[in-house]
């Protein structure tokens, strides 16, 4: 029977409608692979766990996995992210979700632990929190060889684990399902790079003409200056990576750092993955422009420091859902998007359909082969392998139409060999 604790039940048929747009837009995840799942049944009896963004994306994953005779549990992966009509939707169709939008952070962990207790083989996890809460409060479960595999889908999560291996502390074999070039080169760039439409969104600005921050030059931020440049935004990028700086000078945007951007930006979007991006500094706060936009894609609500702005301002007021106008005691105001939580998943609804289609055709195909595979794993971090990274890469193409060039085996000797040069 399902189990679950979700908003509002009603809201189902208006999810049903949500998970209906987004399966139309994800050939590959609610199309080819689901289709191939419902015959040959490769999760079956296999509990799945997914800490994820409660979105109709999202739901598209988890009913390809139950397609596949999964059992799955699905909670947040982010307080405010979740579409209760999504989770509605999925209880009806035996999801077992605990989610809800706005949920405090004891709920929020509360969600994870619901989910744990239903015993995954695979943990599907957006940030590290559930995978992190495994290994601290089920210890039984880490220990009892029952987790098969874990995958991960975020930056963040990914950061996360690394240091966890680095300290000895990953117990689970771990799969960076971000690392894997049909995900960041595209849910990141591409997802992320529009989000930018979110800060526009939050307050209804024009961004011609603006001078735009984006902290950062990764796969998120790149894809952002680009889209905050195609709208005609004077874009600066501000970073601590020597080679992403030359990349974000070559490419054509100013370079400063954040401190001297202050005086000037009319917009800040951090998508950084670090911490206290702008210094969490009175001295600093009273820099910014007087009416600044301040936004965050990144995964954690720390790259604006949200908490000390809150505390610095005389008066919080709420504008608009998601917008809060902070009055500084020097009177300037500042515009805080989303809490300093991802903008573009609070604000608007995550990134499109399409490209998640990609990311998710990864992490299904990666649960079917964690359930093939496991045996062979060790505890501590596996790459995804480069065929399951192709064959999302190809199926996506088909799906699409796109036909591409095949090498000859004249060519794949050349490109394979060293005897030839000059
Ligand atoms: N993300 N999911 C969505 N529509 O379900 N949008 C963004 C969605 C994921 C994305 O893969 C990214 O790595 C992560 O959210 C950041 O938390």
């Amino acid at each position: 029977m399902v189990d679950y604790k979700v908003a509002d039940e009603t809201l189902a048929d208006q999810g049903e409608e949500a998970l209906y747009i987004a399966e139309n837009k994800m050939t590959v995840t609610a199309g080819i692979i689901r289709e191939r799942f419902k015959k040959e049944k490769p999760l079956e009896g296999i509990t799945i766990a997914g800490c994820l963004h409660v979105t109709k994306e999202t739901g598209n994953l988890a009913l390809t996995l139950q397609a596949g005779g999964a059992e799955v549990y699905l909670c947040g992966s982010n307080p405010l992210s979740t579409q209760d009509e999504v989770a509605a939707a999925l209880v009806k169709k035996d999801i077992n979700v605990f989610a809800w939008h706005g949920n405090t952070t004891e709920e929020f962990y509360w969600c994870i632990r619901q989910c744990l207790k239903g015993k995954p083989n695979i943990m599907i996890d957006d940030g590290g929190d559930m995978i992190v809460t495994a290994h601290q409060e089920f210890p039984e479960l880490i220990s009892s060889g029952k987790v098969y595999g874990c995958q991960e889908e975020t930056t963040t999560g990914v950061k996360r684990f690394k240091a966890m291996e680095r300290q000895g502390k990953l117990k689970v074999p771990l799969f960076p399902v971000n690392d894997a070039r049909c995900k960041n080169q595209f849910d990141n760039e591409l997802g992320t790079g529009q989000g930018v439409i979110s800060a526009i969104y939050g307050m209804h600005i024009l961004f011609a003409g603006k001078n735009v921050v984006i902290a950062g030059f990764g796969h998120c931020s790149s894809g952002m200056a680009l889209r905050a440049r195609g709208l005609g935004a004077n874009v600066t990028v501000t970073e601590v990576d020597p080679i992403n700086a030359l990349k974000a000078r070559f490419t054509g945007y100013n370079v400063k750092p954040i401190i001297e951007t202050l005086p000037e930006a009319d917009v800040i979007l951090t998508a950084t993955g670090c911490k206290h991006v702008i210094p969490p500094d009175p001295e600093v706060f009273n820099k910014l422009k007087d009416g600044v936009i301040l936004g965050n894609l990144g995964h954690f609500d720390i790259e604006i420091p949200t908490k000390e702005l809150y505390e610095y301002a005389e008066e919080i007021k709420p504008i608009r859902k998601y917008v809060e106008e902070l009055i500084f005691p020097n009177g300037k105001k500042v515009y805080l998007l989303a809490k300093g939580r991802l903008a573009n998943l609070v604000l608007a609804e995550g990134h499109p359909s399409e490209v998640m289609d990609m990311s998710f055709s990864l992490q299904s195909l990666m649960s079917e082969w964690i359930v093939k595979n496991h045996a062979a794993f060790k505890p501590g971090i596996i790459d995804v392998p480069k065929e399951i990274d192709d064959k999302v890469g190809y199926l996506k193409l088909d799906a699409m139409g796109i036909e591409i060039d095949k090498l000859t085996e004249e060519q794949y000797n050349y490109i394979h060999g060293f005897e030839e040069g000059t």
